[in-house]
């Protein structure tokens, strides 16, 4: 019950009814949950020794440590601080960054309202299967790529296409080309495996429901290169066990 009629008036004089409707504007965003866009928190990348590298989430609730590693012991490069803004649209970047037309943003349920902050990015090259971990676990998490050029990533837990060069998904209007190009991703399912497959120049990010102490996910082809980053919706409640879920696909 959060509209409860108020009677009286508080010891400061503002009336019960102000603080009540106060107090359901606070909890909107809770009751609105995946209706509405979210302010992702992405990660600040911020050592890389060979092909391993750590990172934080910043989140209201407390730091979040991330490791990456993959199985060919290889990646392109690493932007732990500062380089090329990879995350802007129009070719080259030329258009900088456009939210509302971004092949990173979307609106609607589950919707990032955010690009990627600052140029953090991991670049791989190898097809390989690739781990990230997470301490304390996470919840609903956002990966943004760049040029994927043929690729697809593929993983074992159901994933949602949010946006993406050249299309409107969100029914916001067409994403723009990404700093690459364009291409039109999409996103299929069989035997429990969740693939991403990418036409062109493809830029985009999906969403991850669930709650995760890891995720793994594996590139099809060695091409160099295509870059990544995660962000994270919000930290795990307590009593949330990871789970890797397996019918929640069709929810979107
Ligand atoms: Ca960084
Ligand atoms: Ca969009
Ligand atoms: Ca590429």
């Amino acid at each position: 019950m959060i509209c409860e009629k108020p009677r009286t008036t508080s010891s400061t004089g503002t009336p019960n009814l102000l603080r009540a409707v106060r107090k359901s504007l606070a909890l909107l965003p809770l009751l609105a949950g995946p209706a509405a866009a979210l302010e992702v928190t992405w990660a600040d990348w911020m050592t890389a020794k060979g092909a391993e590298v750590t990172g934080s989430l910043s989140t209201p609730e407390g730091p979040v440590r991330i490791t990456y590693s993959n199985s060919a012991n290889s990646i392109s490069f690493a932007q732990v601080q500062g380089g090329t803004d990879f995350w802007t649209n129009g070719p080259s970047g030329r258009d900088g960054r456009r939210s509302g037309t971004s092949p990173y943003t979307s609106v609607g349920p589950g919707g990032n309202a955010n690009i990627p902050t600052g140029t953090d990015m991991i670049a791989l090259n190898y097809k390989a299967t690739h781990v990230l971990t997470f301490d304390p676990p996470i919840s609903n998490i956002y990966f943004s790529f760049v040029s994927l050029n043929g690729n697809t990533i593929s993983f074992d837990t159901p994933v949602r296409l949010l946006s993406a060069t050249g299309q409107d998904i969100d029914g916001n209007g067409t994403d723009d080309r990404g700093f690459w190009g364009a291409g039109d991703p999409t996103v299929t399912s069989e035997d429990g495996r969740y693939v991403l497959t990418a036409n062109g120049e493809a830029h985009g990010t999906l969403m991850i429901p669930g709650t995760f102490s890891s995720l793994s996910f594996t590139t099809s082809i060695t091409e160099n290169w295509h870059g990544f980053t995660i962000g994270v919706g919000r930290i795990a409640p307590p009593d949330d066990k990871p789970t890797v879920p397996t019918q929640e696909l069709r929810r979107f």
